[in-house]
């Protein structure tokens, strides 16, 4: 493949950095440099804020709800009719299995705009009749207007899925939006500007400038004054920083943030649908997503067979090129992350962990030796207080842990700062839901694991966030809420 050049997308154009200054884009396939990104400074960050803000005030904002639906709509089948460039785009710059990114992040990429066009046309706007001491009474009605210009702020793990999850209904209420994608994967949120001239979404409406967090791209545009709400999904102590930049001027926030998820298998639970559910929620997307179980707590009866089988699944596992359609793991984003991943690795034995499989670098074929791969890693024997249990790895790899009854379990899943998800394996609904309502997270699943249904409330708990998105909550964060009182 021919080196790509990757540019802003500013008011409808690809633009260069007036600096020309550029970063290398390695795959993480091989490790290789596959092309360079021009990193945006304060002045393209201006000129896109400046654009997104010029589209409020054009056509854009004279568009109904049902022409942004019918438009949404057409940007969802453009990505399917360019599905393969997308496919393509994503898997190079994430290295993930095709397989993959072909059942998830690029349907979904499609879906987070159709979903939200259909959302936004059918949520009624709250009334209610008030009595006066006059005896006529008046009438309130909820009035909602887009927020304005939204800085969308997205992670390297599902490029396409996370920024159009935001995008999506950002577009879908009538704001405009300037996305800063991660540096590791600027590929799908550039090729997405074609789409929307394509589309014929008017220029200014979605603008996106590349480079890196502090100091750089993502920093001018959440300090950014003229910027309205910023919506952001990555790590926790980045979020801190961007709900700091948000204080500034009281700008909205929505933060989607780390996890250190818990699985919770019981004795009772269907011991097939807990090993198939907790291989894909530790390994899926080589553990780099925020959902991931990395601890797994199984109840003593069935411990070592639920052990015996996790291993053996889980040492099947075929890391490879994202082409092959034999593959079921695929690299990690980045050396600096095979590096961090491994160091825990590392941590995990000198913790106590005794290392069930994995535990290093995989042999690879010369021709993707120098990509960031890891083996699929399962420990068991670290005490709870280590940190190996405690901090969020996002890796192919999970620890083990025996537990006796529930009030045990619940105490030691919610013994984490964070709170994002959790997947509980039980056949017993009462105890399902009863274990599900006191676990501390946004998302609960029983004998699932990220089974999405996009009306529902996303989003995290105590450390793994701020805020809800998915149905009517993105329509909440999208949009300013006026209550309009006539009196009669
Ligand atoms: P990250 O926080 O390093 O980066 C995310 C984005 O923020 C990137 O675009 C980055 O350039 C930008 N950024 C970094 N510093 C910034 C700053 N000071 N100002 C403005 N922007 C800045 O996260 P990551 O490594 O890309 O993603 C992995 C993390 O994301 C994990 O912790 C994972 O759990 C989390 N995540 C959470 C969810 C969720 O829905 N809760 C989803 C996916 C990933
Ligand atoms: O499915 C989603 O909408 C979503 N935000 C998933 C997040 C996955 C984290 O890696």
């Amino acid at each position: 493949m021919s080196e790509q050049v990757v540019r802003h997308f500013i008011n409808g154009e690809y633009r260069e950095s007036a600096s020309g200054k550029a970063f290398p884009v390695h795959a993480p396939e091989h490790g290789g440099v596959v092309g360079e990104v021009f990193e945006a400074g304060r002045e393209e960050v201006d000129a896109a804020v400046a654009a997104a803000k010029a589209a409020l005030a054009g056509p854009w904002g004279q568009f109904t709800a049902q022409e942004r639906a019918k438009l949404l709509h057409r940007i969802a089948d453009r990505i399917n009719e360019r599905f393969d460039e997308f496919l393509e785009a994503e898997c190079l710059d994430t290295g993930k299995p095709r397989s993959l990114a072909s059942h998830i992040d690029i349907p979904r990429g499609a879906a987070n705009f159709k979903i939200f066009a259909d959302l936004v046309q059918g949520i009624p706007t709250e009334s209610f009749r008030l009595d006066t001491p006059d005896g006529a009474g008046a009438v309130n009605i909820g009035h909602r207007s887009p927020k304005g210009v939204i800085a969308v702020i997205s992670p390297w793990n599902l490029p396409l899925l996370l920024m159009t999850w935001k995008v999506g209904p950002a577009l879908a209420c009538g704001n405009t939006v300037i996305v800063k994608p991660s540096e590791e994967t600027p590929l799908t949120t550039s090729l997405l500007g074609e789409v929307m001239n394509e589309c014929g979404v008017p220029e200014g409406v979605y603008n996106v400038v590349h480079g890196l967090g502090p100091d750089s791209a993502g920093e001018f545009l959440t300090r950014h004054p003229d910027v309205d709400a910023i919506t952001f999904t990555g790590e926790t102590r980045t979020g801190e920083v961007i709900s700091q930049a948000a204080a500034k001027g009281l700008r909205d926030v929505s933060l989607e943030c780390g996890g250190k998820n818990a699985a919770i298998v019981f004795d009772d639970c269907d011991l097939d649908k807990a090993i198939e559910g907790t291989m894909r929620s530790a390994f899926a997307n080589c553990g780099q997503v925020c959902l991931g179980t990395e601890r797994v707590y199984v109840q003593r009866g069935i411990y070592e067979a639920f052990k015996e089988r996790l291993v053996a699944a889980a040492t099947e596992l075929k890391p490879g090129p994202s082409h092959d359609p034999d593959t079921t793991l695929g690299p990690l984003i980045s050396k600096e992350h095979q590096e961090k991943v491994l160091s825990y690795y590392r941590l995990a034995v000198e913790e106590g962990a005794t290392t069930l499989c994995g535990g290093g670098i995989p042999e690879m074929p010369e021709a993707i030796s120098g990509g960031y791969w890891v083996e699929p890693t399962i420990w068991e024997g670290l005490s709870d207080d280590a940190r190996v249990i405690r901090e969020e790895i996002f890796g192919p790899c999970c620890h083990l842990r025996p537990f006796d009854d529930e009030a045990e379990v619940i105490a030691l899943a919610n013994d984490n700062p964070y709170g994002l998800a959790t997947a509980v394996w039980t056949e017993n609904s009462s105890r399902a839901i009863r274990v599900a309502e006191q676990i501390e997270v946004g998302i609960a699943w029983v004998n699932s694991w990220f089974l999405r249904d996009l009306r529902t409330a996303f989003g995290g708990a105590k450390q793994s966030g701020i805020g809800r998105e998915g149905g009517v909550h993105s329509l909440e964060f999208y949009t300013e809420l006026k209550n309009i009182c006539v009196k009669l």
